[in-house]
């Protein structure tokens, strides 16, 4: 495609706007319509170097910061996402495709993250607890750690970078941000709006380029003891791995297989709306997507047939266009994955309801749009139930009983989401209690996390950190415990015994 007239973006390092070193760049198309969105720098070792050395000049003195000092620009980065909502939610729908409500939902979540850690800052609590000796005080404080390596996905553009960085900002930690290279305009926005919010250089840096170059020297960088990422497990491991010899904290979101489960007491139509949402919002691609349904059997025929009545019904389009239900998927690459899923289900003899192929009428073969798609009769040990797909494809499985539902749900590898339809209190408290996941739904679908909740998966759906909600703060600070003994004289903890008047 051509380039000419294209914006051309470039890194952001120690508080300049500078090109790639080695001068290669790459491009960001808009998947539902083939349109170049921008050119982007292909960054290098060396960028990423540069970056990491402008965070860590930079945190000497941003950890000195006060707490509520560095709030005060997260509150402003917070309301200039108010002011920019509308054109960052049209840059979305452009740059990643989902139709135009939840691009605003994603741009409100990083309003909502960047509020609420912008509040911490006033907060932030330790404890102090009372000590065993007499004339002695302690409490726990938290500090910052150093520089944050952010490696985020494209799913969620700017949700999920507010949700790594306003919370290492808030801590007194400096960023590092390696954005998805399908979504590197969305990324490029974001910092500009902390940029103009009056961020010290080098507190945040964008360094654009591929995870194997960029993402992988950040993991590898000694002077990055931080690094969160989203992306896929396979990643994950890798990054488990190379960022083992540094002892690095390491904080992995992901992914999912979630399942809603439909008890045969539940309101179907209730079910049926959280199933489309889930199974079909973002086109299915969310960590908390309902790729599967366990129907109990004497509700599983009437669920099945609304259920396809309804996700036939869903437009297909681009998201700026009014009444599109259903936006294309991120790029050719995942329509093939996805479409290869669909010929996996029916090999292994799975029911192919509807869809099941890529959609090309009216213009969408300009982009990447798959067909929502269900799978009927699917055995849970089936590949379409196992695996993680990252499309609009959702499997329905037969269950007797609350006990093989749970078994069916808790039979994959992942753990991120799980939910429950009944009005059946007791089923409802075995299912908060049972099903193995960081996240559990009563009478909604999968999907749907608010900010102030830890948010992270069970399993291999990471390595037991939480991201959102105090959780956060536990990643992105490092816990000191401070003694201060003021007896004047010299007291042995757990030796010099304070005569209990109990004796
Ligand atoms: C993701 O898919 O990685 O609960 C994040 C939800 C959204 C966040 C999803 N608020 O589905």
């Amino acid at each position: 495609m051509a380039t000419t007239g294209a914006k051309t973006y470039r890194n952001y390092i120690g508080g300049e706007w500078v090109d790639a070193t080695s001068g290669e760049t790459f491009e960001s198309t808009n998947p539902a319509t083939g349109e170049l969105i921008g050119v982007f720098p292909k960054s290098t070792v060396e960028d990423t170097d540069r970056a990491v050395e402008a965070a860590k000049d930079a945190y000497e003195s941003w950890r000195l910061v006060p707490a509520p000092k560095r709030a005060e620009i997260l509150f402003r980065v917070a309301q200039s996402f108010v002011e920019h909502k509308d054109e960052l939610t049209e840059l979305m729908v452009q740059e990643m495709g989902k139709v135009r409500a939840e691009a605003g939902g994603d741009v409100q979540e990083a309003i909502d993250m960047t509020y609420y850690m912008a509040g911490e800052g006033r907060r932030m609590f330790g404890q102090t607890t009372p000590s065993e000796m007499p004339d002695k005080f302690q409490m726990s404080v938290r500090l910052p750690v150093g520089v944050v390596g952010a490696i985020t996905p494209w799913n969620f553009p700017i949700a999920i970078p507010s949700w790594k960085i306003a919370p290492a900002l808030v801590c007194g930690d400096t960023v590092v941000f390696k954005p998805a290279t399908d979504t590197p305009a969305l990324a490029e926005r974001f910092v500009e709006i902390f940029e103009e919010a009056g961020l010290p250089p080098g507190v945040l840096n964008i360094v654009h380029g591929g995870g194997s170059v960029v993402g992988e020297r950040l993991v590898k960088h000694p002077d990055v003891p931080l690094i969160s990422l989203t992306g896929s497990r396979e990643v994950g491991i890798k990054t488990a791995e190379n960022g083992a010899p540094f002892l690095k904290h390491i904080h992995l979101e992901l992914g999912g297989k979630n399942a809603i489960i439909v008890m045969d007491d539940a309101d179907v139509d209730l079910a049926v709306d959280g199933i489309l949402w889930s199974a079909f919002g973002t086109s299915g691609q969310r960590c908390t997507a309902a790729s599967r349904v366990i129907v109990g059997s004497k509700v599983y025929e009437p669920l099945q047939s609304k259920l396809v009545e309804r996700a036939e019904q869903l437009k297909l389009g681009y998201g700026l266009d009014e009444d599109v239900d259903v936006g294309p998927v991120i790029n050719r690459s995942a329509l093939e994955k996805i479409h290869s899923y669909t010929e996996i289900g029916q090999g292994e003899g799975a029911k192919l309801l509807t869809g099941g192929e890529i959609a090309t009428e009216n213009g969408l073969d300009k982009g990447f749009f798959y067909r929502p798609t269900i799978f009927g009769d699917v055995d849970p040990e089936m590949r379409i139930a196992q695996e993680e797909i990252f499309g609009p494809t959702t499997a329905l499985i037969r269950a007797t009983d609350i006990d093989e539902a749970i078994r069916a749900a808790n039979s994959v590898e992942f753990g991120l989401s799980s939910s429950i339809f009944t009005r059946d209190v007791n089923k409802a408290f075995r299912a908060m209690r049972d099903l193995n996941t960081g996240i559990t739904y009563i009478n909604a679908g999968t999907t749907g996390a608010e900010v102030h909740l830890p948010f992270g998966g069970t399993k291999a759906t990471g390595n037991g950190h939480r991201e959102a909600g105090q959780a956060a703060l536990d990643f992105y600070t490092e816990w000191k415990s401070i003694y201060v003994d003021y007896s004047g004289k010299l007291q042995r903890a757990q030796i010099d015994e304070f005569e209990s008047p109990a004796r």
